[in-house]
């Protein structure tokens, strides 16, 4: 497969481990990057390192403090800033920009897939960036981290547009829904009739927390006397006082995961046979539970049985996130060059059922 050249939007805990994990990968090469306050494009590839050492630990944790979706919004600074909050403008190879996604889509012809890590506090946010690159005519791969099942259909609605522009979206590509999605397709390759699939998974994120506070957001929206909108406007100190209340360790059930409908458009199975749930453990780097996949359903010959799928306690949520992304991005990539445009689910890129 020919090179990939790619480019991240946003550059909080996501983009920056992407980045990370693509330098040990074959055929990826990052050439761009933004955050709300800058752009750093070089399309002989980006110094990852100088990049990471630059932003370490001046991650845009406001989840306000992002790309804004009218690529103006409020003014970057003018001028170089370094520090707590610079983001990426901290490093050498970026400049300041008030119109960071319109800068990235100005280089586009050149960049194979745009990989989205951005935290999608209005629900139709990814849809409306997806937009923006399919009214430029962008005839590339997107690719999402987005969670929640409604976002789904929100980029179906657009599938004429892609078609147009020759995208390619692949939505739904980091953990849960992702990699696990994509585990619960396979492992139903022994059925011909799904009863059930069960995603149970466990973080720890204790010394990790820092960098996940919006993954951690996103998920106390989930609870049951919450929603996204809450999660959004939420301080810090509010989010820390949830977190308290159940002394750090927060059990989810029945989560808005796009597990759901991504497994359902694959043809597995319906969406109401899916549930999704979890443990985030903040007192401790340690997993509290094993993640595991159960796909249960019945054989051809008679049997009703059960597939596990599970991970590593030792492999880090980032290990998880990540790593799965970038190898999404590729199937995306080879299906964009093939000449398939549209939006596709990690249950579609895996074995038919
Ligand atoms: O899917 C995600 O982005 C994270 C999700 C939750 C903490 N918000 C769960 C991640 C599952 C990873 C499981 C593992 O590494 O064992």
């Amino acid at each position: 497969m020919d090179e990939i050249t790619f480019a991240v939007l946003g550059t909080g805990g996501i983009g920056r481990r992407t980045l990370e994990v693509s330098t040990e990968k074959e055929g990826l090469t990052p050439v761009a990057a933004c955050d709300r306050h800058g752009v750093a494009i070089d399309h002989g590839g980006l110094d990852v390192d100088e990049l990471l050492a630059a932003t370490e630990g001046n991650i845009a944790s406001d989840p306000e403090d992002r790309v804004s979706t009218d690529g103006g919004g409020a003014a970057a600074a003018g001028v170089k800033q370094t520090g707590e909050d610079a983001g990426v403008v901290a490093s050498a190879q970026a400049e300041p920009t008030e119109t960071p996604i319109d800068d990235v889509i100005a280089e586009s012809e050149a960049i194979d897939a745009v990989l989205v890590a951005l935290p999608n506090f209005e629900h139709d946010f990814i849809p409306r960036v997806v937009d923006r690159f399919a009214e430029a005519d962008y005839s590339g791969t997107v690719i999402d981290v987005l969670k929640r099942s409604r976002v789904i259909d929100m980029l179906d609605d657009r599938a004429d547009a892609l078609e147009a522009a020759g995208m390619t979206v692949v939505c739904g590509a980091g953990a849960t829904p992702g990699f696990l999605t994509g585990a619960a397709a396979l492992a139903a390759q022994s059925f011909v009739e799904i009863e059930s699939v069960d995603i149970w998974w466990g973080v720890g994120l204790k010394s990790g927390y820092e960098d996940n506070r919006g993954t951690v957001r996103e998920d106390i929206a989930h609870l049951p006397d919450y929603d996204i909108e809450d999660a959004r406007e939420m301080s810090e100190a509010e989010i820390e006082a949830v977190i308290d209340e159940h002394d750090g360790v927060i059990e989810f059930e029945d989560m808005e995961h796009a597990d759901d409908v991504l497994l359902e458009r694959a043809g597995i199975c319906d969406a109401e046979d899916v549930t999704v749930g979890g443990i985030l453990d903040l007192t401790a780097d340690e997993k509290p539970t094993t993640t595991t996949v159960s796909v249960t359903g019945r054989t051809f010959d008679g049997e009703t049985g059960t597939n596990t799928f599970q991970l590593d306690d030792d492999t880090s949520m980032e290990a998880n996130v990540n790593g799965p992304a970038l190898g999404y991005m590729k199937a995306g990539v080879r299906r964009n060059r093939a000449g398939e445009y549209g939006v596709f689910g990690p249950g579609e890129l895996m074995p038919g059922f």
